[in-house]
């Protein structure tokens, strides 16, 4: 197609923005026929993207199937109409406050909601209820930020904006996998680096994408971050960097953050972060020498006991050094969902009231006004943790779950499965038919999912973008703030009757600007008055935008002027004492689990897992471990570990590499229950959290570590649909989108009984199935293949002497397709003809392997760029270049060692 044309036909089609993470980009959608699937392209003219979109925005016409979607209400297990289904909610609500008062109740809600969703969800609660019993997933995400920001600037402000990325000449990225969480921020970062040279240091556990590409990784100990930036901190205040004005004009509180940084030795700091002094001393000095720095981080600085602090460390060093609010520089904290910045925005956080709003006398008389709120509630509500406590010992007994999943989600997750179960009357809104949390429901709410619905969200940089529909909201599905406002006007409240969200908006944007006069950051006014064909017309926006032009010269960036939101409008330094993680490793609980994210999947796969091409990169749960720590447990790379805390345990597969450091091993976040037997890492991290912020410590929980004894093990893949309950057969499985069906990584006991049987009761589907079989008693391995008119329905590899060899790839990528005799025979083999092993999936989007790639890195192909002509890997999204690169760096390590071997 020649450029032009393929520009013109990128730019037809619906605008909106894409429901993964915080990076909001701008996509295109074009909507197949039936409306099971779309066309989607990145937005050219979205400011976030550019055009530019990772794997999972790839994929996303891919998750719109409506398999496994909830498409009616259920009461207690039954279909029900929505009369019936928001009457039994608004009665037990109403009841349930009658009787025990409105603390008795709460919303537990979710930075995946829109906006709008949002405003009246926690308008509800707040307002009318006269609760603030609402809290988010936002809490196990960004309320450590959130707390960090209000102690230094007086607000929840991020000051800075993603152009930033292409003006600084250093880059520090803590405690964030940007290569695989942010991949299309990552990317430009990658080629501003290009561009003009920009220094990336990472300060990061474990080997990761993101470290792949840094010229310094600090290998930090968890935890360690505090110590790291006192030390800069204090550094800095005797350095060169040290900005005497912006300290004198515009700041408070040097001195005794000082004092505190200043308390540990260079000996203790090397101790706590257990880095080289040569390693600090280099970050430090380029610390000190650019003043275009820009520090970017996320959960690994948020989600820790001293995840507050973490966050003042970090600002701390930028206001020493004045470097905030100007071009390429400054503290910049990078959200994980589409819209927790909207709901921060919003005030759902139970220590929040509303719109940037806390529970200040004149706040609250002014949000009680503005509301004509009956009954406001007046200080702060539970935050996550002590919520689903307070539901557990029974003091909540009516509880509302919107868009998150707590039963996978929340650490010690089996308290809170088991808190929720306990509970007198759970409601959940959701848009698949069974989650974990699903399951635990009396009365479940379909809700119209991304294409469906319409509203707004806001990105890391402040910008509000516009999520719109392309598809019709299927079966008896409801939008989620039509069906917040069906509930409290059910309950008897006013102010709620908003015909569409458009309406919601407006008000919205009333509230920022009611008597606000600049006392607060968050201003939308221009939107006061917006129509409802002005709302669908509005372009990708940054806040503040007051309607008075002089006001908004900031909007791309906060704080140039030194003007912050305090009584004194000076910013604090924050004294920052280190502290250890609240649960420390002992002789029974002797590793660190650090959990975290892949490249592919989001959060509890109920959408990403629906994909086949999302689920090849990493199909199934594990436990990065160092070599060492596998020695001393008699672990094998591809065991089956059982990891346990104190709090719970999971069945994961073993990896055994240096890419965690000795004592530490890291885990995925996203199985469940629908994807394999045991792997929700939730119930085994802590439920300690930070004191300030209430945000869980998910990256340090003291574990164990021992092998699974086992007597068989199994792969399978197949066309057949196979249910989880089908597999408790097995003692572990995990299992993932394959092709045209299915892969099935299974391993159990003698209680299976006839292992051929078990499986083939799986595979089956034709009874009159052509099998062809392989069985060898000294190695004590068995596999069949399943045909049906030469389609291969089923490669079945089974063995009683330790994990099968298959490559898993390649077989994947031949169920369901008609095969000749001899392919048949290399199906049974486990292995395509030598010189074409798949390996593991590295691009998921054009399906290349790893073998593929290193056999053309071995050819000579010596750049990402000569991969991807030869390959195709990298050549659509982009998210796979990083460990493209990885793979050539690697492969060119080898050829150096073997070459000075060759020549000694
Ligand atoms: N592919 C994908 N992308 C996503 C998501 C997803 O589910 N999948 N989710 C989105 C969401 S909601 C979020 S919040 C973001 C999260 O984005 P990130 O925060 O980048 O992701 P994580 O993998 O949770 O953790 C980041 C890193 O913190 C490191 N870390 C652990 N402990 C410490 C520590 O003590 N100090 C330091 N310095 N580092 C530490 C971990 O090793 C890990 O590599 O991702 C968003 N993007
Ligand atoms: N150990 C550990 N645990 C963690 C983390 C970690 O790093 N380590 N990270 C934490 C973080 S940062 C986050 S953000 C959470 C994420 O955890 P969750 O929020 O629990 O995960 P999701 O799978 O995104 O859940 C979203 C749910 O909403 C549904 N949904 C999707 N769209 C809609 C919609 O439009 N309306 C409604 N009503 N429902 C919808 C989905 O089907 C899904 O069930 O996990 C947290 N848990
Ligand atoms: S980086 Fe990927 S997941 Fe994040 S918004 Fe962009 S396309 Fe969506
Ligand atoms: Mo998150």
């Amino acid at each position: 197609m020649p450029l032009e044309e393929s520009l013109a036909s990128k730019l037809t089609g619906t605008r909106t923005t894409c429901p993964y993470c915080g990076v909001g980009c701008g996509v295109i959608a074009n909507p197949s026929d039936d409306g099971q699937a779309a066309d989607i392209q990145g937005d050219p003219e979205h400011p976030s993207n550019f055009g530019k979109l990772c794997s999972k925005g790839s994929a996303l016409g891919e998750t719109l199937t409506l398999e496994e979607r909830l498409l009616e209400p259920e009461l207690e297990g039954s279909k029900t109409d929505w009369n019936s289904a928001l009457d039994r909610v608004a009665g037990k609500f109403l009841q349930t406050i009658a009787e025990h008062g409105p603390d008795s109740v709460a919303f537990y809600v979710s930075g995946q909601l829109l906006t709008e969703d949002y405003y009246v969800a926690n308008k509800l609660m707040k307002g009318f209820i006269g609760s603030s019993n609402i809290d988010t997933n936002s809490r196990l995400c960004m309320a450590s930020s959130v707390a960090g920001h209000k102690r230094a600037f007086g607000t929840d402000t991020v000051p800075g904006c993603y152009e930033d990325l292409e003006l600084a000449d250093l880059v520090v990225l803590i405690g964030s996998n940007f290569a695989w969480c942010h991949p299309v921020l990552h990317q430009r970062l990658l080629a501003a680096k290009i561009e003009r040279g920009t220094k990336i240091v990472v300060v990061d556990p474990r080997d990761t994408a993101t470290t792949d590409a840094a010229d310094l990784h600090l290998k930090i100990k968890v935890g360690g971050d505090v110590a790291l930036f006192n030390a800069l901190f204090a550094y800095l205040a005797n350095s060169n960097a040290y900005n005497d004005t912006f300290v004198t004009d515009h700041t408070n509180g040097l001195g005794s953050a000082l004092e505190v940084a200043s308390s540990f030795s260079m000996d203790e700091v090397v101790e706590a972060t257990g880095l080289t002094i040569e390693n600090i001393e280099t970050f430090f000095e380029w610390y000190e020498e650019t003043s275009r720095t820009l520090s970017i981080y996320s959960q690994g600085v948020n989600q820790s006991s001293s995840g507050t602090n973490k966050v003042n460390a970090i600002i701390n060093c930028h206001l020493i050094t004045g470097r905030i609010g100007r071009p390429g520089m400054g503290p910049f904290s990078i959200t994980g969902q589409p819209n927790a910045m909207g709901g921060r925005e919003v005030g759902g956080l139970a220590n929040q009231l509303a719109v940037h709003m806390d529970f200040e006398p004149e706040s609250l008389d002014r949000v009680k006004r503005f509301w004509k709120a009956p009954n406001l509630t007046r200080g702060p509500g539970l935050k996550a943790v002590d919520m689903f406590d307070a539901v557990h010992e029974g003091k909540i007994k009516a509880l509302w779950i919107m868009a998150t999943n707590p039963a996978v989600s929340m650490p010690n997750a089996a308290k809170v499965r088991d808190a929720i179960e306990k509970c007198p009357f759970v409601v959940v809104s959701d848009i698949v038919e069974n989650s974990d949390t699903l399951t635990l429901a009396d009365v479940k709410l379909p809700a119209t999912g991304w294409g469906e619905k319409s509203g707004t969200v806001t990105n890391s940089e402040r910008r509000i973008s516009r999520q719109r529909s392309f598809l019709k909201p299927p079966g008896n599905t409801k939008h989620d703030w039509e069906i917040i406002c069906e509930v409290a006007q059910r309950m008897g409240f006013n102010g709620f009757s908003f015909q569409n969200p458009s309406e919601i908006f407006r008000e919205y944007a009333q509230m920022s600007t009611f008597e606000n006069n600049q006392s607060r950051d968050f201003d939308i006014g221009k939107f006061s008055e917006v129509s409802s064909s002005e709302y669908d017309q509005i372009k990708p926006f940054q806040w503040p935008k007051t309607g008075n032009a002089e006001q908004d010269t900031s909007a791309k960036r906060f704080f140039a002027n030194g003007q912050f939101f305090t009584i004194d409008k000076r910013a604090n330094f924050v004294p920052t004492p280190v502290r250890s993680a609240i649960n420390l490793i002992d002789t029974e609980f002797d590793l660190v689990l650090n959990t975290g994210r892949i490249r592919d999947q989001w959060h509890t796969m109920t959408r990403t897992g629906k994909t086949q091409r999302l689920s090849t990169h990493i199909g199934e749960p594990y436990v990065e471990i160092n070599p060492k720590d596998a020695l001393r447990l008699n672990l094998k790379d591809a065991d089956v570990a059982v990891v346990s805390s104190k709090w719970g345990k999971a069945y994961l597969r073993a990896i055994v590499t240096d890419r965690v450091s000795q004592g530490n091993v890291f885990s995925p976040i996203h199985w469940t229950r629908r994807y394999a037997s045991r792997a929700c890492i939730d119930e085994v991290t802590s439920p300690a959290h930070d004191p300030t912020s209430g945000q869980p410590e998910l990256k340090y929980t003291p574990v164990n570590i021992r092998k699974m004894e086992l007597e068989w093990w199994a792969y399978i893949g197949t066309m057949k649909e196979i249910e989880p309950s089908q597999l408790s057969g097995a003692v572990y499985w995990a299992i993932s989108r394959r092709g045209d069906g299915w892969a099935v990584e299974l391993a159990g006991d003698t209680s299976t009984g006839d292992l051929s049987h078990y499986l083939k009761s799986l595979t089956s589907k034709f009874p009159d199935s052509e099998i062809i079989s392989f069985e060898n008693s000294v190695s004590k391995e068995f596999r069949y293949s399943e045909f049906n008119s030469n389609q291969l329905q089923a490669a079945v590899f089974a063995s009683f002497n330790g994990p099968v060899e298959a490559d898993r790839t390649w077989i994947g990528q031949n169920i369901g397709k008609t095969l000749s005799q001899e392919e048949r025979l290399r199906v049974l083999a486990g292995r395509p003809p030598s010189g074409q092993v798949s390996g593991k999936i590295v691009c998921s989007c054009m399906g290349v392997g790893s073998g593929e790639i290193l056999r053309s890195i071995q050819a000579g192909a010596n750049t990402v760029a000569k991969v991807g002509e030869q390959t195709c890997a990298g050549t659509n999204c982009g998210s796979c270049k990083p460990e493209i690169a990885a793979m050539i760096k690697v492969q060119s390590e080898v050829s150096t060692k073997m070459n000075l071997e060759a020549a000694e």
